[in-house]
């Protein structure tokens, strides 16, 4: 069912050479680049027409406007199972709570006497969001989106969502409803690499925005790449994954419930387990077929996704050697269930998101813990974070000193400038002190 990799024994290589004995998805966004560009260009040259083309190729829909009425939203909320309200609302304020928190405030510092930096954080200006379609309806998506963006300060947050032949050319009832939850009023129902096009670019009924972020197909992930420089991006979100750092004391039924529970979102989902105990391997193993069977989606999803060679149980000789290796993944999303959980989950370095112990499973983090689920995968945890509001910040240094302060440091300038062969960038110094460096 799920393939193994026995580490034990020898040292552990370091760096990329264990990266490479680790298994991985192929997700090759470079491929898709070529079929995104004349999606993008069609948007650039003709706007709405093209949209309204494309949802008629791609999405089978007929439509005579792209923007979603402001009755769709509130129709949509008002339809909503009171129970998913009810779960909705609770993740939007929990997700509250923690991103209000990552608010940054405006910092002065004095270098020298007369001389100031003050670190000014200004949100972005206008912000796009994209919520997938079809496999993935996730109105929890546009949540983790939406909130850090709203606590940011972000002024102008729109959002598209593919047309459904099923909903009459509308996004999905409860994407409309948790933007209308959100108070994202201005939705689009377009979907794919055109969404994205559309937010870079601006239409006649979409004005540009300053990035885009939320997680999409290959298509979105292209787009978003194709773009890269003239509009911000969250990081390219590739499949799912779970690794779980587990050893003797975990419990066998929770770790096969949580493996299975990302590899449900995608059959290029993985799921690593990595272990010190053989006996723990054979009980989780053993716990997939059961669960397996009483779940859905096995056959498109589950069975490929824990199959794939994206996947596997990775035996070590200890939590130490285990450490290493969920280091060098650089798992999105990261169980440890071990003893002493807490001082485990401290020493990771790695990773989208750390989950500690028994009573923190992925599927809580996913919906209603209050951290963002918006994670880097593909091992991007090794160098970029998962959204928050400062995805949505700029940090901009506001420079003052006074004529004191700037005489006193322009010789070290002038030197500077001279030995970079840039003279006028001394005589910009000069200028202010008739054209001489001032004593000191
Ligand atoms: N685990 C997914 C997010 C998600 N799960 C949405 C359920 N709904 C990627 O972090
Ligand atoms: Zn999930």
């Amino acid at each position: 069912m799920i393939s193994r990799i026995d580490l034990r024994g020898d040292a552990l290589p370091t760096g990329g050479a264990l990266r490479d004995l680790l298994p991985r998805a192929e997700f090759d966004v470079e491929a898709a680049l070529e079929k995104v560009r004349p999606i993008c260009e069609a948007v650039h040259h003709r706007g709405d027409a093209a949209l309204i083309e494309f949802a008629e190729r791609f999405d089978g829909v007929t439509l005579d406007q792209v923007r979603v009425p402001a009755s769709a939203l509130t129709r949509a909320l008002d339809e909503l199972d009171p129970a998913v309200r009810a779960g909705l609302e609770e993740s939007i304020r929990r997700a509250r709570i923690v991103h209000r928190e990552q608010r940054r405030t405006t910092h002065t510092t004095q270098v020298v006497p007369g001389g100031t930096v003050t670190e000014k954080w200004v949100p972005v200006e206008r912000v796009g969001l994209y919520a997938p379609g079809g496999r993935s309806v996730y109105p929890s998506s546009v949540i983790m989106n939406a909130v850090p963006a709203q606590e940011a300060g972000v002024e102008s947050i729109a959002l598209a969502s593919p047309p459904q032949k099923e909903f009459g050319g509308l996004p999905h009832p409860t994407i409309l409803a948790a933007c209308a939850l959100l108070g994202v009023e201005e939705v689009y129902a377009v979907g794919g690499a055109q969404a994205v096009a559309m937010f870079a670019y601006g239409t006649q009924s979409c004005a540009p925005a300053n990035m885009v972020t939320g997680p999409g197909n290959i298509w979105v992930a292209a787009a978003k790449r194709y773009f890269t420089g003239r509009i911000g991006i969250d990081t390219e979100a590739g499949p799912t994954e779970i690794a779980v750092l587990a050893d003797a004391t975990a419990d066998p039924v929770h770790v096969a419930a949580d493996l299975i529970s990302q590899a449900e979102h995608d059959p290029l989902a993985a799921a690593v387990l990595v272990t010190d105990s053989v006996e723990l391997a054979d009980a989780v193993e053993r716990e997939l077929e059961p669960q397996i069977a009483a779940t859905k989606h096995v056959d498109d999803r589950i069975l490929p996704a824990l199959r794939g060679k994206q996947s596997a149980i990775v035996l070590v000789d200890g939590v130490e050697e285990g450490l290493r290796v969920v280091d060098a993944y650089g798992a999105e999303h990261l169980e440890i269930q071990t003893a002493d959980a807490a001082a485990v989950a401290q020493r990771v370095r790695n990773a989208g998101a750390v989950f500690v112990g028994p009573w923190s499973p992925v599927s809580l983090g996913d919906y209603c813990a209050g951290s963002n689920h918006v994670l880097p995968t593909g091992g991007c945890a090794c160098h970029s974070s998962g959204l928050s509001v400062q995805s949505f910040l700029r940090g901009i240094h506001i420079v003052d000193y006074t004529r004191e302060a700037l005489a006193e440091v322009t010789h070290h300038v002038v030197t500077l400038a001279e030995a970079e062969d840039l003279p006028a960038h001394g005589a910009a110094m000069k200028a202010r002190f008739d054209w001489k460096v001032p004593q000191r």
